[in-house]
């Protein structure tokens, strides 16, 4: 039986998302993460979004954020990690249900946190992959149609890394993938290295109607093999449905040069998506590394 997915909005500075990757990673097991600095969070109507919990790294967020909230109807969890609290103090008064100290540990939340898939599904295997390649190429929406089997236009660019939990069945046999979507923006490079620990399995994406986005694959292609070392990998080019500037024969060989198989896809029409989930679920199940605590 597949568990299901409960989300929570990390509001975090892009600076402290270094400081507190192993807390995303104890997470991501359970739960599907999006992240957003102060600034995002602001901007976008999030209060729209099906959450179940949102936890704030760092300061107070402003009045009229609050306000936001104040008049919805959803009611997340408001949790809020602060440099300043001493211990965990449950608010009766104010917008956050509990603030807790920054040094807290992902069991520390979990407590808190409304009970939901956590334990359930336990038998189904659990592997962590990577969604690897340049800015705007189509990697979260790769995971958006694949969940929803619908495309959605608004551009939301990656801050840092998103965290999806998607359920694939290969052969009759359920797995769940902890998809670590990771920005391509430069900015995000050093972080990345954290990201990948644990990694089983991982694609490298690019835009078919955009040529620069298929000669920067290489860099891709060397970042993951020199910080993650031989997991099966997987080439995608994305946006099928646009006029193409890469052809198949073109992507095919290199795929073939690199070893790995190569998949089309459209996350306008979804033309290849459950395909290129299928294939990456069966790759991470046969690269998961020994003694991983994914195994
Ligand atoms: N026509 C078309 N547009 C797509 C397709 N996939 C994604 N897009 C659009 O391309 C833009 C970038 O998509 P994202 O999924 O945000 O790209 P990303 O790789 O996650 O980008 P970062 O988060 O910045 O690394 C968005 O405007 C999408 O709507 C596709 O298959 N076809
Ligand atoms: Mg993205």
């Amino acid at each position: 039986m597949t568990a299901p997915r409960r989300r929570i909005l990390v509001i975090i500075e892009e600076a402290d998302l270094a400081r507190y990757a192993a807390l995303l990673e104890a997470a991501s097991s359970d739960w599907e993460i999006m992240t957003l600095s102060p600034h995002e969070a602001l901007a976008q109507p999030i209060e729209q979004e099906p959450l179940d919990a949102i936890l704030r790294i760092g300061g107070d967020m402003p009045e009229e954020w609050h306000a936001r909230w104040g008049r919805s109807r959803a009611r997340p969890l408001r949790l809020r990690l602060s440099d300043g609290a001493r211990r965990a103090c449950r608010c009766s008064e104010g917008p956050w249900d509990w603030i807790l100290p920054a040094s807290c540990s992902w069991a520390d939340l979990a407590a808190l946190l409304p009970p939901g898939s956590q334990g359930a599904g336990r038998e189904v295997p659990v592997r962590k992959v990577l969604l690897a390649g340049e800015a705007t190429v189509g990697k979260t929406s790769l995971v958006t149609f694949y969940l929803r089997r619908a495309f959605d236009p608004r551009r939301q660019m990656t801050i840092g890394v998103d965290i999806h939990i998607c359920p694939v069945e290969v052969e009759g046999m359920a797995v769940r993938l902890v998809v670590w979507d990771v920005g391509g923006q430069r900015r995000f490079a050093a972080l990345r290295d954290l990201f990948y620990r644990g990694a089983a399995a991982g694609a490298l994406v690019f835009d078919l109607s955009n040529r620069l986005s298929f000669y920067q694959l290489l860099g891709w292609w060397q970042e993951l093999r020199t910080r993650i070392g031989p997991i099966p990998l997987l080439l995608v080019g994305n946006k099928a449905d646009l006029p193409r500037e890469i052809s198949r024969l073109e992507a095919e060989s290199l795929a073939r040069a690199w070893n790995m198989p190569y998949f089309e896809t459209s996350c306008v029409t979804g033309t290849g998506v459950p395909e290129f989930f299928r294939a990456l679920a069966m790759a991470a199940l046969r690269g998961v590394p020994p003694g991983s605590p994914m195994a």
